[in-house]
């Protein structure tokens, strides 16, 4: 009924409630008076859903009808983490169903905290897709999101004897409120076989693909609405089941038994989410994976393309396709092979149309990072496609060969196929040649792979084609929900709420650092926000610490790179300076608590070993009464986007210390930074930008730059550059037993020894002891640390997911809003 009211009416307290209460009475089955927390959520949940629905109706349909170009996003991963408190907040009725669900007798808070995650992603490249989908929505670009209904999102993280172990996280348990199952749009996704090839009555050679078997696409669709605005945009997740036809002909014939293993290996396809990020495993359930979405995904976007009877020669100008990193380049191949395979369209018409709609987001340089595909395994999953790469590769070649003549060893250097044994297909490579643009994600990362990976490929076609654009993160979840008295504060102070459409207008704050009043606010919400943090760390770590320490964070995957192990090993010499200090001069140190949280991927033992350490020193610290307050170490379990929301408003500093030159970008740099939080970091990534934006007195920066790694990664290995006497007093603490039987550790302590160092922790370590004795100095006088704090929040404008998407949409999808009208 609320649907006929209008909205004004259908929105009120009353209103809601009676929504909820028949959700209670209805949907759930239940007596209103028999009702926990979670059956309060789920109740809660349907009545948004309700209204996401309508306004996903309302905006689809508009859609339709006026057909603008659109841009689809396939990324495997969406790492939504929690929807409800987001939904309600975009939508405009977090404060009604605050009220509505306090009358009922439930805390919202409580509430909030049943829904489960829904952690379809390993990290970064996975949250980023998520951020983008918030500002496309709230930007009114027409916009949808594709990927994989994981039955299985990547594995909740317990640390059972200080190793991580891990479990699987089953997120569908109990049904998903936020998903529309769209049962009756199926598609058939088909694998392996043959293919034969004839020529046509104009002697033109066809190839037609005969495969081997097929499963269905289910289509799942998570609507993503904007905040203020009526827009809502969808993000669709494909699950796999077995086709009805081909389990019958296995039946028929009379092999019961296979038509069943048929069907389970059909639906193993979307079970579960790859927990790898920046290394490649090669593993054929992947590929299919990748094949299985992409031929769906294209499907989709096709059928919509084929609606409005438009030629041909008109795809890119209706349809704009971003790849997220090299997982869904097998898009290029699949749309060359409806154009010229099922379409009839010539090679090169077909060809021009696919480069002109992809364009393609590197998010990594790591070599073990960089995706290769077996070319037997390929081919006998999908040996239609792997002609057209070679045909791909023929043809991009024989230009090379045309514009840098007789260069045998630059055309092995480009080639989409590696000449190794097996051979390899080089995904990078294709995405490049199969787009118009590609981009890096920070400015620093994007000429890193100009003059690296992409060098020759530069050379080919020139600068314009490889560009920057800097990640952002929204600041509608990052600050507005996770931090709502501190946006509560901004918006008071600003007058209105519109920086939170546009960041820039946090400038406004820059003013505010000499009001002694308002400095005491935000540091009393800083306060507040680490009191609750403190809570979750009694709970989860059972550690009690002190809100008035320095809390100093370190929350990403676990990885070399990032350097989590740098981190402890200079807690440890913090821990041993300690221990060696007389009572007064102990009276003058900085109290600090250390607070670590990450996965490893359950195949790196080198990561899965640091996760260890960091257990076994917080083990002997925080037990040790010559310490006490001065020092905490905790490993927060399981770290996720919800965790993260407690985490990110309650840092004084947060830790950035990649090896120059190895993290992309970061994005929790950002949102920690957003939220008044101090970075420590290296000139790697986007810390650079945030650096040029809040200013070097804002930021304590340490470390050798991207361009002297390589130089003293030689040094060391030929010229046996000793060990930093700090770290090597460190490691024989480790190596003396100090935590733990230290055989334990020997692995890790081997990727240090001498010209093994390849992350350049020695090389660093000295800068970063000094910075970290800057941020104890610094943090000491409260009054200038508030001033840089909130200079910090001012300043960060730039990072708004927002500024990127617009980017985006103007320079590589030429996309333009599309207005919803609000119909009532
Ligand atoms: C890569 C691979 C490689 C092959 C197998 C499985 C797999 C799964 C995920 C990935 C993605 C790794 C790349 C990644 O997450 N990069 C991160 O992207 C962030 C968003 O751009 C960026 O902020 C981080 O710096 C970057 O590490």
């Amino acid at each position: 009924l609320w649907e006929r009211l209008s909205k004004k009416e259908a929105n009120d307290v009353e209103t809601i409630q009676k929504s909820i209460v028949h959700h209670v009475t209805t949907t759930l089955a239940r007596a209103a008076y028999n009702m926990d927390n979670f059956s309060a959520y789920q109740a809660v949940a349907l009545s948004t859903r309700d209204r996401l629905i309508s306004r996903w109706n309302e905006t689809q349909g508009q859609l339709s009808k006026a057909d603008p170009k659109r841009v689809y996003y396939l990324s495997l991963e969406f790492l939504l983490g929690r929807s409800m408190d987001n939904a309600l907040l975009n939508m405009g009725l977090k404060d009604t169903y605050d009220k509505s669900v306090e009358q009922l007798g439930f805390n919202m808070e409580d509430v909030i905290e049943s829904e489960v995650d829904a952690a379809l992603g390993n990290g970064g490249l996975g949250r980023l897709a998520a951020c983008y989908m918030d500002s496309l929505a709230t930007l009114d670009y027409p916009a949808w999101g594709y990927g994989l209904r994981y039955n299985y999102g990547i594995f909740q993280q317990r640390i059972v004897d200080g190793y991580q172990t891990e479990f699987p996280d089953y997120w569908l348990n109990f049904d998903n409120p936020w998903e529309l199952p769209r049962l009756d749009i199926s598609i058939q996704i088909s694998f392996g076989g043959h293919v034969q090839a004839s020529q046509d009555e104009y002697g033109v050679t066809r190839h037609n693909w005969i495969p081997g078997s097929s499963v269905q696409a289910i289509a799942y669709d998570v609507p993503i609405p904007g905040y203020h605005t009526e827009n809502c945009n969808n993000i669709r997740l494909w699950r796999s089941k077995p086709t009805k036809v081909f389990d019958l002909t296995s039946f028929n014939e009379g092999n019961y038994e296979k038509s069943v293993e048929d069907a389970t290996n059909a639906e193993k396809i979307t079970s579960v989410l790859y927990p790898n990020d920046n290394t490649m495993a090669g593993k054929e359930l992947r590929l299919k994976q990748q094949y299985f979405w992409t031929a769906a995904s294209l499907h989709d976007i096709v059928r919509r393309f084929k609606k409005s009877m438009r030629e041909w020669s008109n795809f890119p100008d209706q349809v704009a396709i971003q790849l997220n990193d090299t997982h869904p380049t097998l898009a290029i191949v699949e749309l060359q092979r409806l154009l010229v395979d099922e379409e009839m369209l010539s090679w090169d018409d077909a060809w021009e149309i696919v480069t002109k709609t992809f364009a393609f987001t590197n998010h990594t340089v790591l070599p073990e990072a960089m995706e290769k595909w077996s070319v037997p395994m390929f081919e006998y999953l999908l040996p239609r496609h792997l002609q057209i790469i070679f045909d791909i590769n023929l043809f991009f070649l024989q230009k090379v060969e045309t514009k840098f003549p007789n260069d045998r060893g630059l055309l092995n250097r480009m080639s989409i196929i590696e000449e190794a044994q097996p051979q390899q297909i080089r995904m990078a490579h294709l995405a490049v040649v199969g787009s118009h643009k590609v981009n890096g994600v920070a400015a620093l990362h994007s000429n890193l792979i100009k003059t690296t990976i992409f060098k020759d490929f530069v050379d080919y076609y020139g600068e314009e084609k490889f560009i920057n654009k800097t990640n952002g993160i929204t600041p509608r979840r990052w600050l507005h929900q996770a931090n709502p008295q501190l946006s509560n504060l901004i918006t008071e102070t600003l007058g209105g709420d519109k920086w939170l459409k546009d960041l820039s207008l946090l400038k406004g704050l820059n003013t505010k650092t000499e009001d002694a009043a308002f400095r005491k606010q935000w540091m009393q919400i800083k306060r507040a926000n680490k009191v609750r943090l403190a809570e979750l760390i009694k709970t989860r770590c059972d550690v009690e610490v002190s809100p008035d320490a320095l809390f100093d964070v370190q929350v990403k995957r676990i990885h070399e790179y990032k350097r989590q192990f740098m981190n402890i090993l200079v807690v440890i010499h913090r821990y041993r300076t300690i221990k060696s200090m007389t009572a007064a001069q102990k009276a003058s140190v900085q109290p600090r608590v250390v607070i670590f949280g990450g996965k490893a991927a359950p195949g790196y033992y080198i990561a899965k070993l640091v996760i260890k350490l960091i257990n076994s020193v917080a083990a002997v610290v925080n037990q040790d009464p010559a310490v006490g307050d001065l020092l905490k170490v905790v490993f927060i379990p399981d770290y996720n986007v919800s965790v993260a929301e407690v985490i990110v408003p309650a840092s004084d500093i947060s830790q950035h210390i990649s090896t120059a030159g190895t993290e992309a970008s970061g994005t929790s740099n950002m949102k920690f930074v957003l939220n008044g939080g101090l970075i420590i970091g290296t000139l790697d990534g986007a810390n650079i930008e945030i650096l040029e934006e809040i200013g070097e007195d804002n930021i304590f920066i340490f470390g050798c730059m991207a361009h002297e790694v390589e130089d003293l990664r030689h040094a060391q290995r030929y010229r046996g550059v000793p060990m930093d006497p700090a770290l090597q007093g460190v490691i024989s603490a480790i190596e003396r037993g100090t935590f733990e039987d230290p055989k334990i550790f020997q692995p890790l302590i081997s990727t240090l020894t001498v010209g093994k160092d390849f992350y350049l922790i020695s090389a660093d370590f000295a800068s970063y002891i000094a910075a970290n004795q800057q941020v104890d100095a610094a943090y000491k006088n409260q009054d200038e640390w508030s001033k840089k704090s909130i200079r910090c929040t001012a300043n960060m404008g730039k990072f708004s997911s927002d500024r990127s998407v617009k980017e985006y949409a103007e320079e590589i999808w030429n996309i333009k809003p599309y207005p919803v009208v609000d119909e009532g």
